[in-house]
């Protein structure tokens, strides 16, 4: 076959969107190296939220860091974004790794002017049903013909869960209920609050570690909140079927405590946990008694229609109880696999796996093409 280029526009550097890059260097570098039939991905736009690197004849970036932070360009709004693409003389995939919700909310223009779209932000998936509904009426992998969309590290990042749960439902298995732990920041704390050999740490210790190591958000209440974990099941609730009108449709419950919602700020919060840790403590105590251990999950019933997010007990040998470190777990009942669920477990949190997700859809994206 003859050689084909393909343009990408990376929209968000931070974490995720550094080990993208990276990643992708590696795979152009793999795929133009093809005997048969080479593909040369060339980086045409790449965006902070404070400014844009990009030339008007749509020249490959080279040594985009320096570039970059010389660059004086500031970032496209969407729509003039979508306008500067759709002239790209090729197939354009756009990657967003922000967490923006107005990027989010445009991936139906791109989408329907032939631009593919990846990406590991949640919003477009886990906001209204109307926006789900306008996305997949537009992409190729929905009931249009414009670009594909890919969304793997939406939930539990690199792990192959959502392409699990496509192919199960695409084979036929009915998939009754999906359960797990789906927060790297949730699994941390109550695997060192709530160890399965008993004892632990007090909650709002827990919740300064899980600071100091990074796990969880810069306000560590925007994980405590549910809303994150809430956001992956409203996404596998919808992949199964479910029209879930919002992360607001079903019951979340919230670790932080009524009195601290007012907290002014991330510090302060952390500063009066301790206050709190006697209502955590009976918990863990109560579960004690039951020879069980509280774990922070979410599950979906297929067939029932609910979904919900919050404290659960287990028994100390089930295999939630057993999780380590920030690992995520998801089990898929289904009506194949019986009493003994599909299990994915791994590290569910973290740059090089998120973008590892975002990188996979990529090259699933250009078999398509
Ligand atoms: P950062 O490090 O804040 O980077 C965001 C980048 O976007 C910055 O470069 C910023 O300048 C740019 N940006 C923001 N707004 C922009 C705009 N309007 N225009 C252009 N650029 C803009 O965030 P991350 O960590 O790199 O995350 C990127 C995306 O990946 C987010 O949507 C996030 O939700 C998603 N994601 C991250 C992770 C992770 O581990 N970091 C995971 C999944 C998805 O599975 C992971 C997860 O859920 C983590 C979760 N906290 C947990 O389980 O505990």
């Amino acid at each position: 076959a003859p050689p084909r280029q393909v343009f990408i526009a990376v929209i968000g550097a931070g974490g995720v969107g550094k080990c993208f890059l990276t990643q992708l260097q590696q795979l152009a570098s793999k795929l133009s190296q093809s005997p048969s039939s080479p593909t040369y991905l060339s980086l045409i736009y790449l965006s902070t939220s404070k400014k844009a690197l990009y030339h008007p004849d749509y020249k490959s970036l080279s040594n985009w860091e320096s570039e970059l932070h010389a660059s004086d360009k500031p970032t496209l709004p969407p729509t003039n974004l979508a306008d500067y693409l759709v002239k790209a003389p090729g197939k354009v995939v756009l990657v967003d790794n922000t967490s923006n919700q107005e990027i989010a909310e445009s991936y139906p223009t791109f989408l329907s002017k032939g631009i593919s779209v990846i990406t590991p932000n949640k919003k477009a998936f886990s906001s209204s049903y109307a926006l789900w509904r306008s996305i997949f009426t537009a992409a190729s992998n929905g009931s249009g013909a414009g670009g594909w969309v890919f969304h793997e590290s939406s939930v539990g990042a690199g792990l192959p869960v959502l392409s699990t749960l496509k192919e199960l439902l695409e084979t036929g298995d009915t998939v009754r209920k999906i359960e797990g732990v789906f927060s790297g920041t949730m699994s941390f704390l109550f695997n060192s609050f709530a160890p399965t050999s008993g004892g632990g740490a007090a909650f709002s210790a827990a919740v300064k570690t899980a600071k100091e190591k990074g796990f969880t958000e810069p306000d560590p209440r925007d994980d405590l909140n549910g809303l994150d974990v809430a956001r992956k099941l409203t996404i596998l609730a919808r992949l199964a079927g479910l029209e879930i009108d919002s992360p607001a449709a079903f019951p979340v419950q919230s670790l932080i405590p009524a009195e601290l919602e007012a907290c002014a700020d991330g510090d302060d919060f952390l500063a009066r946990l301790p206050e709190f840790d006697d209502r955590m403590e009976k918990l863990k105590r109560d579960a004690e008694k039951e020879g069980k251990v509280v774990r922070f999950v979410g599950s979906v019933d297929v067939g029932k229609g609910e979904v919900k997010v919050g404290l659960e007990k287990f028994d100390t040998g089930h295999p939630i109880a057993a999780l380590k470190g920030s690992d995520n777990i998801i089990a898929f009942y289904t009506q194949r696999y019986g009493d003994n669920p599909l299990i994915i477990q791994g590290a569910g949190a973290g740059g090089e796996v998120t973008a590892m997700g975002v990188t996979g859809d990529l090259v699933k994206v250009l078999r398509l093409l």
